[in-house]
């Protein structure tokens, strides 16, 4: 499908099965409204198809991403999903990583396991193709499916077995080197989110299997989060509860409060623990071989989607945050034969030009979460105008057809693209 920003998609040609019974298999708001807003099918447990409607927003996420990466000055590659296990011998993982790790053998007989994560990987690529203090410091991240064979799957794309992740890793000569990498894309982790409409915290994590001298996660906060947060009423330290289980501010002594949030995100100082397990050094100015000093950075791809559900819907369906709708407009034609030759106004808009009751389409409109509708038909039309509903809150302008593109700029927050 096309993914150019601007154009004007028929809602009759568009995939885009809407539910109007709430389906059964989901517990959370945004597993439900994924499923009946005709963006998601189970295949397996764990393991979901995303529909036109649910790739159009998923790749709006990826954008997003893409352009905090390239301008924190992250270069993009692709690893393979399927990793050999010699690689997982050498840092201890294969050991380590227990169940979750997905392994296999091929028709030799060598074992090998699906990606849950890259760090062997890069690490393998950075000590083959780097040799030098010169050639640093280097920043590569990818965006791509991770399977982990998650004990418990649930709610949707918000804990999924295969799933979209961005991963991100970096590699310094030295420990200050390193942190300003990390601090670089801590503030674009923080620009990323900021920009898909999110209210989130970052908070101190353990940082697991993973490793690594310090982690930070970012949480959206939301009532269905599987994480449960320590934040300080006083001053801005916040934690995960599985890193900071104590009741009281360790900065501050003041007491701390309990939210529930999603982790969209997880960056990690990780040291010399996989430069060390796998031999990868440069030269630095003396001569001398040093281990790299490396940091991970993940950001849930599909999980962000579900989290900007959870924290953007009411009980007719969703609202998008523009930057992250599938569409722009949806032009909602009460009577196929007023199908107005839509300009394309640099938005994506979706046309609802399907022979169906009025009824039908408004409510699919609502569920769908378009972020702006514009309804043509009745004695509106009539009048020579067409009515434009702001999907966020309802507010509805009856204007002519001439003036939507100024209304359009200012409720979507941008320009046409
Ligand atoms: C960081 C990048 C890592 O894997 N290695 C490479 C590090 N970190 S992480 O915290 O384990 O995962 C990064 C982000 O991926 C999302 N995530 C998931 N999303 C959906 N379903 C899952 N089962 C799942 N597991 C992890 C989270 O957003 C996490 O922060």
């Amino acid at each position: 499908m096309n993914t150019q920003p601007g154009g004007v998609w028929r809602y009759s040609s568009l995939l885009i099965p809407t539910l109007r019974e709430e389906p059964g298999e989901a517990e959370i708001v945004s597993h439900q409204l994924m499923l009946r807003a005709g963006m998601l099918r189970k295949l397996a447990a764990g393991i979901y198809t995303l529909l036109p409607l649910g790739l159009r927003v998923l790749n709006k996420v990826e954008r997003v991403v893409r352009e905090e990466m390239n301008r924190a000055g992250a270069q993009e590659i692709l690893m393979p999903m399927v990793q050999p296990a010699e690689l997982w011998q050498e840092t201890g993982r294969w050991q380590q990583y227990g169940k979750e790790l997905l392994r296999f053998k091929d028709r030799h007989d060598r074992d090998f396991c699906l990606g849950p994560t890259h760090e062997e990987v890069v690490t393998d690529l950075v000590r083959r193709e780097v040799r030098s203090y010169r050639q640093l410091p280097v920043t590569l991240y990818q965006i791509q499916m991770k399977f982990r064979d998650e004990i418990r799957p649930r709610f949707g794309v918000m804990r999924g077995r295969e799933f979209l992740m961005k991963d991100a890793y970096s590699f310094d000569l030295d420990e200050a080197g390193a942190r300003v990498s990390y601090q670089k894309m801590n503030d674009a982790y923080h620009r990323i989110f900021e920009r898909c409409g999110l209210k989130f915290k970052p908070v101190e994590a353990d940082s697991g299997v993973i490793g690594g001298a310090y982690s930070q996660e970012f949480m959206v906060l939301a009532e269905t989060g599987e994480d449960s947060i320590k934040a300080c009423s006083q001053c801005s330290y916040a934690a995960n509860v599985e890193k900071q289980p104590g009741a009281a501010c360790p900065r501050c002594q003041a007491p701390l409060e309990t939210h529930r949030g999603i982790e969209v995100g997880h960056i990690f100082m990780l040291g010399t623990k996989y430069s060390e397990a796998m031999k990868a050094a440069v030269l630095d100015p003396q001569g001398h071989e040093q281990p790299m000093v490396m940091g991970c950075y993940g950001i849930g791809v599909s999980r962000t989607v579900a989290a900007a559900i959870e924290q953007h819907h009411d009980d007719k369906g969703i609202r998008w945050p523009a930057p992250l709708a599938p569409f722009h407009l949806h032009v909602v034609v009460l009577n196929p034969k007023d199908t107005p030759r839509a300009a394309a106004l640099g938005y994506d808009v979706v046309l609802d030009d399907r022979d169906d009751r009025a009824g039908i389409k408004f409510n699919d409109a609502d569920l769908i979460g378009v972020p702006a509708q514009v309804i043509i038909g009745g004695r509106t039309l009539k009048e020579g105008l067409v009515e434009l509903k702001r999907r966020s809150d309802g507010v509805v302008r009856k204007i002519e057809p001439g003036g939507i593109g100024g209304v359009l700029a200012e409720w979507l927050g941008m320009p046409a693209v």
